[in-house]
């Protein structure tokens, strides 16, 4: 037997904005050209940044799509000294063994056009640390577990609609994997069904910043698309 539900509340599609052909490709070469002036930032400035402008970024990750609309995210802003130099320290203790050992030959070899090693000091530097948490499973009201769908899909479409808001607000921004990074849930006082996939670092570049060449070669259109 199979259960019947009610249907579901629909309304009329809001703010649809039907664009002419001009003003799409306008739109469309816009925001490539900007996303092309995003690149990933190692060297912060301490300045801070204002609450609002980032709690306007946060709103516009939260309106990206989801499994079953379950948005099964949580993102913690850290700004305090004390936690920083914590989730630096746990952090650069992982890299090391990550730096002078546990890494695959491999794999250091696709990171070194990045320069990247075990020092951290931006995870202290930059004003700010965003944790995203995706939520492995749901806890409803009566503390029941439900599942949830699609995470990682979910949880990286979220990520990439905040580095976005967050460059189309003028702020750099990078996606730092710690791994492992459990130690995130004690510090960011995250329950058990939340599991942290990326730490943001977000501020203002340092001046003078420096960045790889390498992160600035993206892909031609023919190698990442195909057309049927
Ligand atoms: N987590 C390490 C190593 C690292 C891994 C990848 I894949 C990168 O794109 C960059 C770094 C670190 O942060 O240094």
């Amino acid at each position: 037997m199979t259960t019947t539900f009610a249907p579901p509340v629909m309304e009329a599609l809001p703010h649809y904005q039907e664009l002419s052909p001009a003003q799409m490709l306008e739109r469309a070469q816009a925001r490539y050209q900007s996303l092309l002036r995003r690149r990933t930032v190692r060297d912060f400035d301490s300045r801070p940044v204002d609450r609002a402008v980032i709690e306007h970024c946060l709103l516009a990750a939260g309106t990206a799509p989801s499994g079953a609309n379950q948005q099964p995210w949580h993102f913690a802003v850290i700004t305090d000294t004390a936690r920083k130099q914590e989730i630096r320290a746990a952090a650069e203790e992982e890299e090391r063994a990550f730096y002078a050992g546990r890494a695959p030959e491999e794999w250091l070899r696709a990171l070194a056009p990045l320069g990247t090693d075990a020092s951290k000091p931006f995870l202290e530097e930059a004003p700010l640390l965003i944790c995203i948490f995706a939520q492995k499973y749901g806890i409803d009201a009566s503390g029941e577990r439900f599942s949830h769908y699609y995470v990682p899909e979910s949880v990286g479409i979220a990520t990439g609609f905040l580095i976005s808001a967050l460059h189309e607000a003028g702020l750099a921004s990078l996606t730092h994997t710690p791994s492992p990074m459990g130690f995130l849930n004690r510090i960011c006082m995250r329950p058990d069904n939340e599991k942290p996939v990326i730490l943001l670092v977000v501020g203002h570049p340092k001046a003078g910043c420096q960045v790889p060449v390498h992160g600035g070669i993206k892909k031609p259109l023919e190698q990442i698309s195909s057309w049927l």
